[in-house]
Protein backbone atom coordinates (compact mmCIF):
# COMPACT_ATOMS: atom_id res chain seq x y z
CA UNK A 1 0.00 0.00 0.00
CA UNK A 2 1.46 3.67 -0.92
CA UNK A 3 1.73 6.10 1.57
CA UNK A 4 -1.18 8.17 2.78
CA UNK A 5 0.32 12.20 3.09
CA UNK A 6 -2.05 14.97 3.74
CA UNK A 7 -0.81 18.78 4.59
CA UNK A 8 -3.26 20.91 6.28
CA UNK A 9 -2.63 24.11 4.95
CA UNK A 10 -3.32 28.10 4.17
CA UNK A 11 -2.76 28.91 0.79
CA UNK A 12 -1.54 32.42 1.58
CA UNK A 13 1.15 30.98 4.43
CA UNK A 14 4.93 30.95 3.86
CA UNK A 15 5.50 28.08 6.18
CA UNK A 16 3.09 25.67 3.94
CA UNK A 17 4.70 26.93 0.48
CA UNK A 18 8.47 25.07 2.41
CA UNK A 19 6.13 21.89 3.01
CA UNK A 20 5.11 21.99 -0.69
CA UNK A 21 8.28 22.51 -1.84
CA UNK A 22 9.90 19.71 -0.17
CA UNK A 23 7.65 17.16 -1.13
CA UNK A 24 7.47 18.41 -5.21
CA UNK A 25 11.27 17.89 -4.88
CA UNK A 26 10.49 14.53 -3.76
CA UNK A 27 7.83 13.97 -6.20
CA UNK A 28 5.79 12.88 -3.42
CA UNK A 29 1.77 12.98 -4.28
CA UNK A 30 0.19 14.23 -1.57
CA UNK A 31 -3.32 16.28 -0.71
CA UNK A 32 -3.66 19.82 0.14
CA UNK A 33 -6.50 20.56 2.72
CA UNK A 34 -7.11 23.94 3.06
CA UNK A 35 -8.21 25.09 6.78
CA UNK A 36 -10.10 28.21 7.33
CA UNK A 37 -7.86 29.57 10.30
CA UNK A 38 -10.98 31.31 11.60
CA UNK A 39 -12.37 28.14 12.02
CA UNK A 40 -9.84 25.34 12.62
CA UNK A 41 -11.21 22.27 11.70
CA UNK A 42 -11.22 19.73 14.61
CA UNK A 43 -8.31 17.61 12.82
CA UNK A 44 -6.04 20.59 12.65
CA UNK A 45 -7.07 21.12 16.13
CA UNK A 46 -6.47 17.41 16.96
CA UNK A 47 -3.17 17.12 14.96
CA UNK A 48 -1.50 19.94 15.72
CA UNK A 49 -3.17 20.66 19.83
CA UNK A 50 -0.30 22.27 21.11
CA UNK A 51 0.15 25.59 18.85
CA UNK A 52 -3.21 24.90 16.78
CA UNK A 53 -1.54 26.13 13.53
CA UNK A 54 -0.69 25.02 9.74
CA UNK A 55 1.20 23.65 8.44
CA UNK A 56 0.35 20.12 9.52
CA UNK A 57 2.24 17.36 7.30
CA UNK A 58 0.13 13.87 8.29
CA UNK A 59 1.71 10.73 7.25
CA UNK A 60 -0.06 7.55 6.90
CA UNK A 61 -2.48 8.99 10.15
CA UNK A 62 0.63 10.51 12.19
CA UNK A 63 1.11 14.17 12.07
CA UNK A 64 4.61 16.02 11.94
CA UNK A 65 4.03 19.77 12.95
CA UNK A 66 6.40 22.81 12.51
CA UNK A 67 7.31 23.42 8.81
CA UNK A 68 11.07 23.11 9.29
CA UNK A 69 10.79 19.85 11.17
CA UNK A 70 8.13 18.55 8.39
CA UNK A 71 10.99 19.51 5.79
CA UNK A 72 13.62 17.43 7.22
CA UNK A 73 11.02 14.51 8.07
CA UNK A 74 10.13 14.54 4.66
CA UNK A 75 14.00 14.36 3.88
CA UNK A 76 14.86 11.54 6.04
CA UNK A 77 11.88 9.55 4.87
CA UNK A 78 12.36 9.85 1.17
CA UNK A 79 16.14 10.04 1.35
CA UNK A 80 16.69 8.73 -1.98
CA UNK A 81 16.14 11.58 -4.26
CA UNK A 82 16.77 15.03 -3.94
CA UNK A 83 18.29 15.20 -0.31
CA UNK A 84 17.87 18.72 1.42
CA UNK A 85 19.93 18.33 3.77
CA UNK A 86 23.94 17.86 3.32
CA UNK A 87 25.12 14.25 4.37
CA UNK A 88 28.27 15.96 6.21
CA UNK A 89 27.70 16.31 9.82
CA UNK A 90 28.92 19.66 10.28
CA UNK A 91 27.58 21.32 6.89
CA UNK A 92 23.96 19.75 8.03
CA UNK A 93 24.14 21.95 11.53
CA UNK A 94 25.22 25.05 9.71
CA UNK A 95 22.23 24.66 7.48
CA UNK A 96 19.84 23.52 10.37
CA UNK A 97 21.70 26.78 12.13
CA UNK A 98 20.91 29.28 8.83
CA UNK A 99 17.42 27.79 8.55
CA UNK A 100 16.90 28.36 12.00
CA UNK A 101 18.27 32.21 12.04
CA UNK A 102 16.00 32.45 8.94
CA UNK A 103 12.55 31.98 11.12
CA UNK A 104 14.40 33.65 14.31
CA UNK A 105 15.15 36.69 12.33
CA UNK A 106 13.78 37.12 8.83
CA UNK A 107 10.44 35.91 9.61
CA UNK A 108 10.09 37.88 12.69
CA UNK A 109 10.76 41.13 11.05
CA UNK A 110 8.63 40.29 7.96
CA UNK A 111 5.45 39.14 10.56
CA UNK A 112 6.04 43.03 11.57
CA UNK A 113 6.30 44.52 8.55
CA UNK A 114 2.92 42.88 7.39
CA UNK A 115 0.92 43.41 10.61
CA UNK A 116 2.14 47.16 11.55
CA UNK A 117 1.80 50.73 10.13
CA UNK A 118 4.08 53.44 9.87
CA UNK A 119 7.30 53.42 11.58
CA UNK A 120 7.04 50.29 13.38
CA UNK A 121 6.09 48.78 9.45
CA UNK A 122 9.66 50.91 8.26
CA UNK A 123 11.54 49.98 11.48
CA UNK A 124 10.67 46.51 10.13
CA UNK A 125 11.71 46.55 6.63
CA UNK A 126 15.11 48.45 7.79
CA UNK A 127 15.66 45.34 9.75
CA UNK A 128 14.49 42.51 7.15
CA UNK A 129 17.00 43.99 4.42
CA UNK A 130 19.61 44.41 7.57
CA UNK A 131 19.57 41.01 8.29
CA UNK A 132 19.34 40.30 4.13
CA UNK A 133 22.92 41.42 3.79
CA UNK A 134 24.40 38.28 6.09
CA UNK A 135 21.94 36.19 3.47
CA UNK A 136 24.03 37.65 0.84
CA UNK A 137 27.57 37.25 2.34
CA UNK A 138 26.42 33.67 3.38
CA UNK A 139 25.44 32.95 -0.26
CA UNK A 140 28.37 34.26 -1.66
CA UNK A 141 28.94 32.86 -5.33
CA UNK A 142 27.56 29.64 -4.70
CA UNK A 143 23.69 28.92 -6.50
CA UNK A 144 22.07 27.77 -3.85
CA UNK A 145 22.69 28.24 0.22
CA UNK A 146 22.92 24.52 -0.03
CA UNK A 147 26.19 24.90 -2.47
CA UNK A 148 25.11 23.27 -6.08
CA UNK A 149 22.44 21.52 -4.50
CA UNK A 150 18.87 23.39 -3.53
CA UNK A 151 18.37 22.50 0.14
CA UNK A 152 16.93 23.46 3.56
CA UNK A 153 18.06 26.60 3.61
CA UNK A 154 16.82 27.68 0.09
CA UNK A 155 13.54 26.06 1.24
CA UNK A 156 13.24 27.64 4.42
CA UNK A 157 13.80 31.11 2.71
CA UNK A 158 12.16 31.16 -0.87
CA UNK A 159 8.69 31.68 0.44
CA UNK A 160 9.40 35.41 1.39
CA UNK A 161 10.62 35.76 -2.01
CA UNK A 162 7.05 35.14 -3.49
CA UNK A 163 6.18 38.27 -1.61
CA UNK A 164 8.88 40.32 -1.27
CA UNK A 165 10.42 39.54 -4.71
CA UNK A 166 8.42 37.52 -7.38
CA UNK A 167 5.18 39.09 -6.97
CA UNK A 168 6.49 42.70 -6.59
CA UNK A 169 3.85 43.82 -3.73
CA UNK A 170 5.48 45.99 -1.44
CA UNK A 171 7.23 48.85 -4.39
CA UNK A 172 10.61 47.02 -5.06
CA UNK A 173 11.31 46.24 -1.51
CA UNK A 174 14.57 44.19 -2.19
CA UNK A 175 16.88 46.50 -4.57
CA UNK A 176 18.53 44.50 -7.64
CA UNK A 177 21.60 46.62 -7.25
CA UNK A 178 21.77 46.07 -2.99
CA UNK A 179 21.43 42.47 -3.66
CA UNK A 180 22.39 41.55 -6.45
CA UNK A 181 23.49 37.54 -5.21
CA UNK A 182 20.33 37.30 -3.55
CA UNK A 183 17.95 38.43 -6.39
CA UNK A 184 19.83 35.77 -9.04
CA UNK A 185 19.41 33.12 -6.41
CA UNK A 186 15.64 33.69 -5.77
CA UNK A 187 15.23 34.03 -10.07
CA UNK A 188 17.13 30.35 -9.85
CA UNK A 189 14.97 29.48 -7.22
CA UNK A 190 11.74 30.43 -8.80
CA UNK A 191 12.74 28.93 -11.95
CA UNK A 192 12.45 25.60 -10.17
CA UNK A 193 8.74 23.98 -11.20
CA UNK A 194 8.91 22.46 -7.04
CA UNK A 195 8.88 26.00 -6.06
CA UNK A 196 7.04 27.85 -8.53
CA UNK A 197 4.21 24.97 -8.77
CA UNK A 198 3.92 25.66 -4.25
CA UNK A 199 3.73 29.28 -4.82
CA UNK A 200 -0.06 30.93 -4.72
CA UNK A 201 -1.25 32.65 -7.45
CA UNK A 202 -0.10 35.99 -7.93
CA UNK A 203 -3.59 36.64 -8.92
CA UNK A 204 -5.20 35.28 -5.85
CA UNK A 205 -2.21 37.03 -3.60
CA UNK A 206 -3.23 40.44 -5.20
CA UNK A 207 -7.11 40.61 -4.57
CA UNK A 208 -6.89 39.56 -1.22
CA UNK A 209 -4.57 42.19 -0.22
CA UNK A 210 -6.55 44.91 -2.11
CA UNK A 211 -9.54 43.67 0.38
CA UNK A 212 -7.44 43.71 3.19
CA UNK A 213 -6.53 47.80 2.41
CA UNK A 214 -10.53 47.96 1.58
CA UNK A 215 -11.24 46.81 4.85
CA UNK A 216 -8.57 48.80 7.10
CA UNK A 217 -9.63 52.06 4.86
N1 LIG B 1 6.61 28.03 13.32
C1 LIG B 1 5.46 27.56 12.61
C2 LIG B 1 4.63 28.76 12.21
C3 LIG B 1 3.28 28.37 11.59
C4 LIG B 1 2.32 29.54 11.55
O1 LIG B 1 2.58 30.63 12.07
N2 LIG B 1 1.16 29.30 10.92
C5 LIG B 1 0.11 30.32 10.87
C6 LIG B 1 -0.30 30.58 9.42
S1 LIG B 1 0.98 31.30 8.48
C7 LIG B 1 -1.15 29.82 11.58
O2 LIG B 1 -1.51 28.67 11.50
N3 LIG B 1 -1.84 30.73 12.27
C8 LIG B 1 -3.07 30.42 12.93
C9 LIG B 1 -3.07 30.86 14.36
O3 LIG B 1 -2.07 31.40 14.84
O4 LIG B 1 -4.10 30.64 15.02
C10 LIG B 1 5.92 26.73 11.41
O5 LIG B 1 7.07 26.90 10.97
O6 LIG B 1 5.16 25.87 10.96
Amino acid sequence: MGDEVILLNFWLSPYGIRVRIALEEKGIKYENREEDLRNKSPLLLQMNPVHKKIPVLIHNGKPICESLIAVEYIDEVWKDQSPLLPSNPYQRAQARFWANYVDTELYKHALRFWTTEGEEREGARKEFLECLKLFEEQLGDEPYFGGNNFGIVDVALVPLFCYFYTFSLYDNFISEAQYPKIISWAKRCTQKESVSKSFPSEELVKEYLSQKRQHKG
